[in-house]
């Protein structure tokens, strides 16, 4: 290490062994001290919550250490390039278990809490899961922080502590009711707060210029108040490797010394106003899909912990002795989606306003730190914000932004002459009506790498919404397929397999999951076979007590579980399974007798609180269900579910227990999907259409262990195109007309024809996501895996070939993508620093 960073050298680890020691004698003592020295208990009188903290606060100290002993290495090496994951939403999940995973104390642990006369799994559902995330997107970020630490890649990653995450669901009389999510009430035991590296942002206000010392024209930003960031930070373990990044979220608080001014003239409650208006930005994560148009409160977020952040990460760089010119060797950021790309405008306004870095060197700083993830083709899901507000709240944010967009238009005029249309659409500003700042084009003009996340996405987002981009800038595209930690989703989440696949090939896989590959001659062996069945079966037979539990409904563990669980959306088309539900009710229906498969179909997911179609679906399944779980003729060989509240700690019991994987948006909608991935690794099969990774995993465990249907994105283009006509469809095909009549009749509704007419209209008249298009070869596909069920060895091979072809999807492989291909990067090994 270098000598003459003694200055950022901090004092080594205290080695007291209670706080250290992984065996299990030192795991009780340590459990019993937390419990009395800071739960104020003892292990006879113990809630089950402190009981929790203690355990907690027990492995949060050894994470401690191993994060010491890792930013010390970090920071005593100046060559070292760090990432920033920088993300509105980190959806964690629970963190106790996959601590104990990646600290391999498992087992010790679950000796020690069971010596204290506990059991550790009564202990890990105690655990309330940050929901600091609404879906597939936030779930990425926080696989990805786990996946960097794994690699040994020095990172931090930084958001927003929300004090309340993504809204509880339950549902009422088949209706989702949302409640609040209080994951803080009992306490958080993984963070720790860090108020002497608290940051201010101003806000509002307007702009100077002066002259400094040099008779340099610069410019200065007088806010109307500023609030104060204080970072959280939560340790992110690798996987059976010494590495411990962090996660740091920021809480906004009131800049105490800003307001005085109306308290001491008497204005007690504007002082108070102002406390609470600071408090705000940093209470609520907003649910996506809904028109964030005037939700000044949501920019204000974005800005908040983008500045907080790069305020941080200036002060770490200045700290190693670095100019500020130079933050790029320092920093790789990683845009995850729009959220955070106002960075690139507020890294120009502190190289160019604070550090007097000239225009040209600051904009080629910013420009090599900072790239860019797209996450989503649906136009409406482009951020963009009113000028207006902008000016009002972040006035010299939006100058910067001028001067960007305005060198850079001159860029591209000079490279496509008279191409006004290019012109506007790459503008920063839209300028075609009301004015809005598009923050993808921000994103897009200040970031050296622009990443989608499948190869299907990327060459749409190619061919449509960055196609001049790419035109301008085609260096700077890159594909990045996402992945998903098997740590959580295969070892912790499916003990079952785990242990069986560790008996066959070892234990090597969970941190290069290539080694799956091995397990591919097992698929023929006719006894791994029955102990794959039966790990299958143990793990249905758990979720069917807990869907018993929360829903009442009894389901049969030896049917096929057929589930489908993500965000309720339209483009998702769980209705598209409800249409194939009704129409094998209606063949039970017009044949009691009929041989068919027993099926449990399992829906789980959240609808954004303003998204009407999207609740309506939910009530739409949850109505079939009740019609056809309670109908004789049935005789319980169909089965619905909606599984309550969709969040990690339930789709942790449920991945491992699906036999089919529902994975049917429509071509082009959906830009990876993740699910798709924790499903197959758990061993279930696919049906799916050829959308986001579908196409790269059906890619991977061979056609003839996936189930294919469905329009090719390209044919829904040219559907549309062509004049797609839905009705047309519904008039040639009798299932389907008489899928439809049945929901209209009002079966589903006790008599209520108009219930669901929003639904049946919408597929009738307009149908953007061709449903009626992919009906019959949707039901063609199910009537095939039916087909294919009934050979449970074949079945059981190809959900074998499936587990053994998921290498690719781990997120370790998309880590090291990103390290190659964009933040130049390599594995920082803190044993050989
Ligand atoms: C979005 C996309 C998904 C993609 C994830 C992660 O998910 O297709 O897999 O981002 O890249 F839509 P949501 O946040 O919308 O669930």
């Amino acid at each position: 290490s270098n000598a003459n960073n003694s200055k950022v050298k901090r004092a080594s680890a205290p080695t007291i062994d209670v706080r250290s020691g992984m065996d299990v004698e030192s795991l009780k003592q340590a459990i019993t001290e937390h419990l009395f020295y800071q739960q104020g208990r003892n292990i006879v009188n113990t809630s089950l919550n402190d009981l929790y903290m203690a355990v907690s606060h027990t492995v949060h100290d050894r994470l401690l250490q191993h994060e010491h002993k890792t930013m010390n290495a970090v920071f005593d090496n100046n060559n070292v390039r760090l990432v920033s994951y920088m993300s509105a939403e980190f959806l964690m999940g629970p963190q106790l278990g996959v601590n104990l995973i990646d600290l391999n104390i498992m087992a010790e642990m679950e000796q020690a809490v069971q010596e204290l006369g506990f059991s550790l799994n009564t202990i890990m559902a105690q655990e309330e899961e940050p929901g600091l995330g609404n879906g597939g997107l936030g779930r990425l970020a926080a696989c990805y922080i786990d996946s960097m630490a794994s690699q040994q890649i020095p990172a931090i990653g930084y958001g927003i502590r929300y004090e309340f995450g993504i809204f509880d669901q339950v549902i009422r009389d088949g209706w989702q009711v949302e409640i609040t999510d209080k994951w803080l009430r009992n306490g958080n035991p993984w963070e720790s707060a860090r108020p002497e590296l608290a940051v201010n942002v101003k806000f509002g206000g307007h702009t100077e210029s002066y002259l400094d010392s040099n008779e340099y024209l610069r410019y200065r930003w007088k806010p109307d108040y500023m609030v104060t960031g204080i970072p959280y930070d939560t340790p992110i373990m690798g996987y059976k490797v010494p590495s411990c990044n962090f996660l740091r979220l920021w809480k906004s608080e009131a800049e105490e010394s800003f307001d005085f001014s109306s308290f001491n003239q008497g204005d007690y409650y504007k002082a108070v106003e102002y406390k609470v208006k600071s408090e705000n930005i940093s209470k609520v994560l907003y649910p996506n899909d809904e028109m964030l148009g005037g939700k000044k409160l949501r920019l204000k977020q974005q800005y908040f912990f983008v500045s907080c952040s790069l305020q941080d990460m200036m002060n770490i760089h200045l700290r190693f002795d670095g100019k500020p010119q130079d933050f790029h060797k320092r920093w790789a950021i990683q845009l995850n989606d729009t959220h955070p790309s106002v960075a690139v405008a507020e890294l120009m306004r502190i190289l160019v306003d604070e550090y007097h870095v000239d225009w040209d060197v600051a904009w080629h700083t910013t420009c090599s730190t900072c790239s860019y993830t797209n996450h989503t083709l649906l136009p409406e899901a482009l951020e963009k914000w009113p000028v207006g507000l902008f000016a009002y709240l972040i006035p010299r944010v939006l100058e910067i932004i001028f001067e960007i967009n305005y060198r850079f238009l001159k860029e591209v005029s000079s490279r496509f002459p008279g191409d006004n249309g290019k012109l506007s659409r790459m503008s920063i500003i839209d300028e075609s009506g009301e004015k809005f700042v598009r923050m993808a084009n921000l994103a897009c003009v200040g970031c050296c790498a622009i990443n989608g996340v499948a190869e299907l996405h990327t060459e749409l987002l190619k061919q449509q919404i960055l196609h001049d981009w790419v035109e301008m800038f085609p260096e700077r595209f890159h594909n990045v397929t996402n992945g998903v930690t098997p740590r959580r989703f295969v070892v912790l989440s499916n003990p079952g397999l785990s242990n069986l696949i560790i008996e066959s090939i070892g234990d090597k896989w969970p941190g290069k999951l290539d080694e799956l590959r091995k397990l591919e001659p097992f698929a023929d062996d006719a006894a791994f076979r029955e102990k794959f069945r039966s790990v299958k079966l143990e793990n249905k037979k758990i979720l069917a007590a807990l869907i018993k539990e929360r829903t009442g409904v009894v389901v049969n563990p030896s049917s096929m579980f057929d589930v489908q669980v993500k965000r309720i959306h339209e483009y998702k088309r769980q209705h598209l399974s409800v249409l194939h539900i009704i129409a094998l009710y209606l063949r039970i229906k017009q044949n009691p007798d009929i041989d068919i498969v027993p099926r449990t179909f399992i829906f789980g997911g959240k609808a954004a609180p303003g998204y009407f179609s999207a609740k309506l679906i939910i009530k739409l399944i949850n109505s079939v269900g009740d019609v056809v779980n309670n109908d004789p003729d049935v005789k319980d060989r169909l089965k619905v579910v909606f599984f309550p509240d969709f969040n990690v700690t339930n789709a942790q019991l449920i991945y491992p227990a699906a036999d089919l994987s529902e994975q049917i948006s429509t071509a082009g909608k959906e830009a990876s999907g993740t699910g798709n991935m924790k499903f197959s690794m758990n061993g279930a099969l696919t049906i799916g259409t050829l959308d986001g990774a579908n196409v790269e995993i059906r890619e991977e465990v061979g056609n003839d262990n996936f189930f294919l249907f469905g329009l090719t994105a390209a044919q829904v283009e040219d559907a549309k195109r062509n004049g797609y006509n839905p009705h047309f469809i519904y008039d040639n095909n009798e299932e389907l007309r008489n899928v439809i009549s049945m929901i209209n009749s009002g079966r589903f509704s006790n008599g209520d024809t108009n219930l669901f007419k929003p639904i049946t209209d919408n597929l009738l008249w307009h149908d953007p996501f061709m449903l009626m298009a992919d009906f019959s070869l949707y039901i063609a596909c199910q009537d095939l895996v039916a087909e294919t069920w009934k050979n449970t060895a074949e079945w059981n091979r190809m959900a074998i070939l499936n587990v053994a072809r998921m290498g690719k999807f781990s997120s370790d492989r998309s880590i090291q993508d990103y390290c190659e291909k964009i933040w130049k990067v390599k594995p920082f090994n803190i044993r050989k620093a």
